[in-house]
């Protein structure tokens, strides 16, 4: 595994930080190209409050010179425009009022209660903190240096949403892969149907109305990838594994699918596997079907990785669920704090940037070296298409 990232970071702190360890040397970086990515993370209907504040930006602390990666740890910073209204409460000194917004009553689906019982606090707000999805724009940050890198491959990763609550985008992606954010960025709820889009709109206005939540699907697709990442020689090289790791740690994430996923158990045999043919010159094998959505044995198929996470809704309700008062005893009304209604086009972003990661580990296990230029040789010389 030759890509390593790790984050800190409090959602209301000073703001996040994170290293990506693993990069080669010689790839173009700059910040722009990692702040276009952390705004799209910001859009998306049904965002709350806080995306008003934040207006996320990274900074670059090392591993980068004259516009280059030098092989070195990236480490990255993005600020919290939100901390100014919070240092009294979230600051890092002793000797502070330590009963500032503190929290008693857990949500129902959040870390919240786990984490009281688990790390011994009384306050509820030393969970929230840090299992709060704020963090994921750390990762977002973090991943757009793995994109950037799979792009000089000719290697594009991108996601859509598929439902929201029971609201479904039917349609396919019948259209390259590198297509595929232009298109969904250009939605709201980053869906490809206008019908749908009405819908899921209506849907979180609905529930926004009623105090609740919802989450839904959002679908990740790569594209230009070669046959070959990832291996079925040991459990723990299978990409489909890797993958579900990588998505499954994704906050409010319940479940992922890789091609047919669940379908493929209602099926047969024959309408589940994909059949192999010759090209026309006879020098590669083709599939004219996609069910496998890229991956068999733990290995590409070369054709685009296409999996989806399911989103449950979000634990914040304005018209909260039953819970218990830590202190008091009591039974109380789940905490209520200013909340998104829904966040899965945020999701999706977040989802295909942990792809990104996943795919950039692999391709680097494959074709490994130390400078942009060894990799591109060895890629080169082995493009198994
Ligand atoms: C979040 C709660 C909200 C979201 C936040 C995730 O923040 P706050 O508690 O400050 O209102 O806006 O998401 C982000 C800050 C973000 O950058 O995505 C939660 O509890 O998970």
């Amino acid at each position: 595994m030759p890509l390593r990232y790790l984050t800190a970071g409090e959602s209301h702190g000073r703001g996040l930080v994170g290293i990506l360890e693993g990069m080669p040397a010689g790839l173009a970086l700059e910040a722009a190209y990692i702040d276009a990515h952390l705004a799209r993370r910001q859009m998306g209907y049904g965002r709350g409050g806080r995306m008003k504040i934040e207006r996320d930006k990274a900074e670059i602390l090392s591993g980068v010179r004259h516009g280059k990666t030098l092989g070195s740890p990236i480490g990255l910073l993005v600020h919290n425009r939100d901390w100014k209204n919070w240092e009294e409460v979230m600051a890092v000194e002793a000797g502070g009022d330590e009963s500032l917004r503190a929290v008693r009553v857990p949500r129902p689906g959040h870390a919240d209660m786990q984490g009281v019982v688990k790390y011994g606090f009384s306050d509820v707000r030393n969970v929230l903190e840090r299992a709060s999805a704020r963090e994921t724009a750390m990762r977002v940050a973090l991943a757009s240096i793995a994109r950037k890198f799979l792009e000089e491959f000719g290697i594009h990763v991108g996601s859509r949403v598929v439902s929201i609550g029971d609201v479904r985008d039917e349609s396919e992606i019948n259209f390259p892969v590198s297509e595929l954010n232009t298109r969904a960025d250009a939605s709201p709820v980053r869906c490809l149907d206008k019908g749908a889009e009405k819908r899921m709109v209506k849907a979180i206005d609905d529930a926004g109305e009623a105090g609740d939540t919802l989450g839904g699907v959002v679908e990740v697709a790569a594209g230009g990838l070669p046959v070959g990442l990832g291996s079925y020689a040991h459990w723990d090289r299978r990409l489909e594994g890797a993958l579900a790791q990588a998505l499954m740690s994704l906050n409010a994430i319940k479940g992922v699918e890789v091609g047919l996923g669940f379908e493929a158990a209602r099926r047969r045999g024959s309408e589940v596997h994909d059949e192999i043919f010759w090209s026309g010159d006879k020098t590669r094998a083709e599939r004219k079907t996609n069910r496998s959505g890229g991956v068999d044995g733990g290995v590409t198929t070369g054709q685009p990785l296409v999996v989806r996470a399911a989103m449950k809704p979000i634990a914040t309700l304005m018209r909260p669920v039953r819970s218990i008062n830590l202190e008091t005893k009591e039974e109380a009304e789940a905490h209520v704090e200013r909340s998104d209604v829904c966040a899965v086009p945020t999701a999706g972003v977040v989802a295909e940037s942990l792809v990104a990661l996943v795919l950039a580990d692999a391709f680097l296990e494959k074709y490994g070296g130390d400078s942009m230029e060894e990799i591109k040789a060895h890629h080169a010389a082995r493009p198994h298409k």
